[in-house]
């Protein structure tokens, strides 16, 4: 691990739309202006003064910032302050964001399970197949009529959680709507992205192709009995630094919850009717998720309450949550959407949930989302409620990212485990109120949030691996972790400084305590530098809605 260089330029490393704001931030040197120059030719385009400088709390340091905003012109720059080393170069260009997209996209592919990775479609990064999943045992915890524990089921396909090999269906159910709503609300945009996976080609785009992998999986989730849904499918305990198949451990499926079959039955109704303009390439899909969809839902009606306990043999992953109200209005909201029946309308209206920033926990925003989406198919007053819901958590996030001396709406509570994908979050819910509202700066904030995980960052790292001047080598991703003589998969975004880290990484320190800076580009760092897919998601849908929304 290197340390944090004090004297770089934070800036967009990836590129800025010609349309779209453009900040950058800086230490607080002594000059007036600064400058952007062709990065080839060295010419001066561009000159603009600096703002005063401020300390950003998270950070623990006083910056000064530079906005470029109106520079529109295409091409590849750098910017410049005298007695600092020029910034890394970044391009203006219309597509600025289609290859991060197409990457962020490719990285599920790439977090495969039950399949091999062959040379055509990833590169380098081609592996055996592990982790077939097609004998899995009955945890006792999961036991029940006609499947007693230690019986076998067949649960293959579906994308690796993170760093780790366990599959998990809470943390499925976020990553796979993110995705999903993405090609809701961007289809144009995302019928072009090409990703050349194996499926590709085949009539349906390519994200829905990839988020097929991890639906089917879901479905096999599912106990047919009695509809509800196991929280995950793992080994024991946490794998070392392996490939896929070198990891060879029983596999369970453990416990049936009340969050992970109301979190199936939301992303299976959101499917349904996605895959119901494909009723040509796959028959009978539609119907059938919706019917697992509504059995889930009746699963949990009768078991409103049954929280995730990790049973006393499991160590992997826990996605607890003891909030079930958010998903409760979630599936109620998703059914609504799909099948129009006011039953479920009037489900989402009694619980309906505090909206605030998604999260793997925090469902309820997903609902407002959808809810927005489809606003034409409610009543007037109604409409005017979900638009309110969404325009007040918009407008703080605004707020905030106005008062901000960083230009981000982040403070220091959100520099939680997974901190970058607390940006893209806040950045989607400011997408859904400019989306309603056509104001300006929920685009621009939104923006900034892009811009923080590409580089202008505290700690001067692009968060995105094979993207930038300098991003991380050493995620904790035990495929990348176990080919270390080549770059990491690529399109893959860490989680990002946290507030009181330590611990995973014992030797090493990490270079500040700041929540803002304290991250590490290390493979033991966990807790900073891990990869998983609800990260990853919600950079595929905020990439691809700048990229399809800013104006030229
Ligand atoms: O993202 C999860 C974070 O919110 C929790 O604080 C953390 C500790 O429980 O777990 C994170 O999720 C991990 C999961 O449990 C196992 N796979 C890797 C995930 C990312 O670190």
């Amino acid at each position: 691990p290197s340390a944090a260089d004090t004297t770089a330029i934070q800036l967009n490393q990836v590129g800025y739309l010609p349309g779209g704001s453009k900040w950058a931030a800086l230490p607080a040197v002594a000059a007036d202006s600064f400058a952007i120059v062709d990065a080839t030719t060295g010419r001066e385009v561009w000159r603009g003064p600096l703002q005063a400088a401020r300390t950003w709390e998270p950070a623990r340091q006083k910056l000064r910032l530079a906005d470029f905003s109106a520079l529109g012109e295409p091409g590849r720059y750098r910017l410049q302050v005298a007695g600092l080393p020029p910034s890394a170069p970044f391009v203006v260009a219309p597509d600025a964001y289609a290859a991060l997209n197409a990457a962020a996209l490719k990285f599920f592919y790439f977090n495969r399970a039950s399949v091999a990775l062959d040379a055509a479609h990833a590169g380098i990064w081609a592996r055996p197949a592990g982790h077939a999943d097609d004998r899995v045992l009955v945890h006792s915890s999961a036991a029940g009529p006609g499947r007693p524990e230690g019986s076998v089921i067949s649960a293959p396909k579906g994308w690796y959680d993170a760093g780790d090999y366990n599959k998990y269906i809470v943390n499925s159910g976020i990553s796979t709507y993110t995705l999903l709503a993405t090609w809701e609300h961007y289809p144009a945009f995302i019928q072009t992205q090409q990703l050349n996976i194996p499926e590709s080609g085949n009539g349906l785009p390519d994200l829905l192709n990839e988020a097929l992998w991890n639906l089917e999986w879901m479905l096999a989730m599912q106990d047919p009995a009695d509809g509800g849904v196991y929280h995950k499918l793992t080994d024991q305990g946490f794998d070392g630094i392996v490939l896929p198949h070198q990891a060879r451990h029983d596999r369970y499926v453990v416990m049936k919850g009340t969050a992970a079959t109301l979190d199936f039955a939301a992303v299976m109704a959101q499917a349904s009717r996605l895959f119901a303009a494909f009723e040509t390439q796959r028959p009978g899909l539609s119907a059938r998720m919706l019917e697992a969809s509504k059995r889930a839902w009746q699963w949990a009606q009768a078991h409103p309450d049954v929280v995730y306990r990790q049973p006393a043999d499991i160590h992997t992953g826990g996605y607890e949550d003891q909030q079930l109200a958010d998903e409760f209005s979630w599936a109620a909201a998703e059914l609504f959407v799909t099948t129009r029946d006011p039953a479920y309308w009037q489900q989402f209206r009694r619980t309906a949930p505090r909206i605030e920033v998604p999260g793997w926990a925090s469902v309820g925003a997903l609902a407002w989302t959808s809810l927005a989406q489809y606003r034409a198919r409610l009543s007037t007053e109604d409409r005017r409620w979900v638009e309110t819901q969404i325009q007040t958590l918009a407008d703080g996030f605004a707020a905030r990212w106005q008062a901000s001396p960083y230009r981000v709406a982040m403070q220091d509570e959100d520099f939680i485990w997974g901190s970058n994908s607390v940006a893209l979050n806040q950045a989607l819910m400011l997408v859904q109120g400019y989306r309603i509202s056509g104001e300006r700066r929920m685009l621009d904030a939104a923006q900034s949030a892009l811009d923080f995980v590409l580089g202008r960052h505290p700690t001067g790292y692009v968060m995105v691996t094979g993207f930038g001047a300098r991003s991380p080598l050493h995620p904790h991703h035990r495929p990348s972790g176990a080919m270390p003589q080549l770059a990491p998969v690529p399109g893959m975004i860490v989680g990002g400084p946290k507030a009181d880290v330590g611990g995973d990484c014992p030797g090493l320190a990490y270079p500040s305590q700041a929540p803002a800076r304290a991250y590490l580009d290390a493979l033991c760092s966990y807790t900073t530098n891990e990869i998983a897919i609800n990260w990853n998601a919600p950079l595929v849908y905020v990439s691809a809605a700048l990229q399809a929304l800013t104006p030229d």
